[in-house]
């Protein structure tokens, strides 16, 4: 019997960036399940090569807020590719906006709004080609700021503002543009990356919540979105646990 994850010109191509761990390798995953020949795009060339080889796709070591690599990416996602999920990006510290670090509120506008912009600018001619389909990965940060979440609400904000634009920019066009936008999810490095390796730290976010969100929940609701005919335009699908009905309303246990 054939592998089913050989590459094949028959498969649709998808790209999806942030393709190291969490949300973006879980989305790797789901989609290849889907049938999709899946470009792992991400900075760290081992995990993506691990996931590709995996899943029989193909790795790009990629910086989304670097142009030539950006470009580089669009090279290799090639002719076939109409789906593209813009995961990458994340959140930096807690602090509030008086002790707010400028540098890392201008990563977090790097990766989350410029970076995600770049990549759909580079793949946007292809995608349209294909009647493709755009996903943003957001946040429910971008509903509405919180203490010490203005650097991060403010970015996924702009990138929303940025998927709200072209959906209305687009209309004419055959591309869908949507945008899943998560509240709580675990996920191994999230929280780890936004305290700067504080461990401890980031389990307290998770603390007593007796099921957040995984990694796979979100994928599960890409994959979906995914897979609906090129009539069906999923706007914005906000997903949380449970156990967390608002920003500020979470249960746990302990
Ligand atoms: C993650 C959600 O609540 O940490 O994007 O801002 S939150």
């Amino acid at each position: 019997m054939s592998d089913p994850t050989a590459s094949s010109p028959d498969r649709p191509v998808a790209v999806v960036t942030g393709a190291s761990s969490g949300i973006g390798a879980a989305t790797a995953r789901r989609l290849a399940d889907e049938g999709y020949e899946v470009v792992c795009a991400a900075r760290r060339a081992d995990r993506i090569e691990a996931l590709a080889d995996e899943i029989g796709g193909v790795a790009v070591t990629c910086d989304v807020t670097d142009t030539e690599s950006v470009a580089a990416l669009a090279r290799a996602a090639g002719d076939r590719c109409s789906l593209l999920i813009n995961n990458a990006g994340g959140a930096l510290g807690l602090e509030p906006v008086a002790e707010a670090d400028l540098a890392a509120w201008q990563a977090m506008y790097a990766s989350n709004v410029l970076g995600a912009t770049s990549v759909t600018k580079a793949l946007l001619p292809t995608l349209i080609n294909n009647v493709g389909q755009v996903i943003f990965v957001t946040s429910v940060a971008a509903d509405g700021g919180y203490e010490g979440g203005a650097g991060y609400c403010g970015a996924k904000a702009a990138e929303r503002a940025v998927v709200e634009s072209m959906r209305l920019e687009l209309v004419d066009q055959p591309v869908r543009i949507a945008e899943v936008s998560p509240g709580m999810v675990h996920t191994e490095e999230f929280s780890l990356t936004r305290f700067g390796g504080d461990q401890e730290r980031a389990d307290k976010v998770y603390a007593g919540v007796e099921k957040p969100l995984l990694a796979s929940d979100i994928a599960d609701v890409i994959g979906w979105i995914a897979t609906r005919p090129d009539h069906v335009n999923i706007d914005r699908i906000t997903v949380r646990p449970r156990a967390q009905a608002a920003q500020h309303k979470v249960h746990r246990s302990s």
